[in-house]
Parts: C-alpha cells; sequence; structure tokens
C-alpha cells in the first residue's frame, strides 16, 4: 500500500518542454488544472500529496518520476539522461529528504530516468532506452542487490521509456502495449493487451486497490473494468503532448 506522493506544479515554460508527440503545445491554464484533478485522484486513492511549486528552470519538471526512484529501503536519484532535465535532482532530492535517510545516487557515465523502472514487488525492470544506458542501469541493479532486491534490463526500442508501454497492476498482472505486450522480459506475467489506438493508456498506475489511467480510452478502460479493477480517470492530454504519461507525475511511495 501507499501513504504519500511528490508531485511537483508545472511551469508555464512546460510549454516548450521536450516533446516527439506531435499533438501540438499544451495549453498551460488547462494543464494546472489537470493537474490539480490528479492531486484529487491521488488523494481519492488515499495518499497524502506533498506538492512542489512549480520552477521556471525546468520546463520538464513536472514529470517527477524521472528524477528519483522510490522502494522501501531506501530512494536513488538519478542522472537524467536529456541534458536540458538534469538539474530536475536537486528539488526532489531536498524534498526525499523529509521522507528517507538512506540514498544512492546514479553517477557518469550512467544515465537513468525512472520512468524506465518498473517495481514488481522487490524486483524493478530497466528499461534500457534512449534516456537510460547500461551503466545506469547496472549500478541501479548493484545498489538493489546491495539492499537485498534485485533488478534486470529490459531491450525496448519504441517507446521513450519503460512505463510509456508497460505498468505493473500488482498480483502478476501487467497492462501492457506495443513492443511489450509479447516481450521475453515479462513472459511469467498475465498480460493484458492494450491496442494500437489506445497505447497511452498502457501508462496507468495502481495505487492501493484502485487503477488510475487516462481519461478517453474506453477500450482499455472497458478491460480494467472486466478484469475487476476499480477504475479512477484523469483527464492528462496536455502532458500526453509532451510524452509524459499518468506515472510520470508523481513519486508514489
Ligand atoms: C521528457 O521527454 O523527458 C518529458 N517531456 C516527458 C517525460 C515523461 N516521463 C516519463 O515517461 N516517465
Amino acid at each position: 500500500m501507499f501513504t504519500k506522493a511528490i508531485v511537483k506544479t508545472p511551469c508555464q515554460a512546460m510549454v516548450h518542454g521536450i516533446s516527439a508527440a506531435g499533438l501540438g503545445q499544451p495549453n498551460y491554464e488547462l494543464a494546472l488544472l489537470q493537474h490539480q484533478n490528479y492531486i484529487t485522484a491521488l488523494e481519492h486513492c488515499g495518499l497524502q500529496v506533498t506538492i512542489l511549486p512549480a520552477d521556471e528552470a525546468f520546463p520538464d519538471s513536472c514529470f517527477v518520476e524521472d528524477p528519483a526512484i522510490i522502494t522501501s529501503h531506501g530512494a536513488i536519484i538519478t542522472r537524467l539522461g536529456a541534458d536540458s532535465r538534469a538539474g530536475e535532482t536537486q528539488a526532489i532530492e531536498q524534498a526525499l529528504s523529509a521522507h528517507f535517510s538512506k540514498w544512492a545516487t546514479i553517477e557518469s557515465p550512467g544515465t537513468l530516468d525512472g520512468g524506465d523502472v518498473m517495481m514488481v514487488g522487490s524486483h524493478f525492470y530497466i528499461g534500457l532506452s534512449d534516456r537510460t544506458n547500461a551503466a545506469g542501469a547496472q549500478q541501479l541493479i548493484d545498489w538493489l542487490r546491495s539492499m537485498n532486491m534485485d533488478g534486470s534490463t529490459v531491450d525496448m526500442s519504441e517507446m521513450l521509456h519503460l512505463k510509456t508501454g508497460v505498468s505493473y497492476l500488482e498480483n502478476n498482472q501487467l497492462v501492457a502495449a506495443g513492443e511489450f505486450v509479447s516481450h521475453p522480459a515479462f513472459s511469467e506475467f498475465d498480460v493484458l493487451e492494450v491496442l494500437p489506438p489506445e497505447s497511452y493508456a498502457a501508462n496507468c498506475i495502481w495505487v492501493n486497490d484502485k487503477v488510475i489511467m487516462p481519461m478517453g480510452f474506453p477500450a482499455t478502460q472497458a478491460m480494467l473494468e472486466h478484469a475487476g479493477f476499480q477504475v479512477v480517470l484523469c483527464d492528462v492530454s496536455e502532458f500526453q503532448k509532451l510524452d509524459g504519461g499518468l506515472s510520470c507525475l508523481s513519486l508514489r511511495f
């Protein structure tokens, strides 16, 4: 069960965030409203939410999942794969210091984005993406092993981050799209397949027996409800324009 979450208010400069989506610039006012509704959804799932202030120096800084990874044995501050995001870790480190005393950091030449790391109990799957390299993944695996946890890498080529296309919904169940549907790394899981027109909905989050998923993906919603999940919908269209999903907008622990 999770009890807390950290989010960060989007800054006005988010309209210039990194994007390959081709969906146009986000509307800042709408993004703020959607972010507020996202916080309400987390609270509805029982989380106490800490809201960090906007930081105009970092257009993508509302995607707090990328600068840190949280485990039951402590937190890891990452080394972000995109140069423009490198300084985002400072504010996250400061916020996490209120909750964690054990630290690890990813060091050069390693790079690692939290969006590439999927927790399944005490095992962490690490996508080797354009943002996360083998050195970063190995540093994380070494630290996990030193803490009696474990990790393994996942080859990938299509998606921005691992969790762009796959999410763990507990009880051995994954929801997956594209290259992750039949990926050998996930052959032991029960995979709920998200079909191509709704691929974006493969990024959803399990929070205390509820699943928060993006609004506007009715086939995926019906599939999850049919599988027995209590679905909470959240419109995150303005963050989709920056290639960001629901999971990227919070750190949950
Ligand atoms: C980026 O390209 O870094 C941001 N525009 C989106 C980051 C989304 N984060 C995530 O998938 N974990």
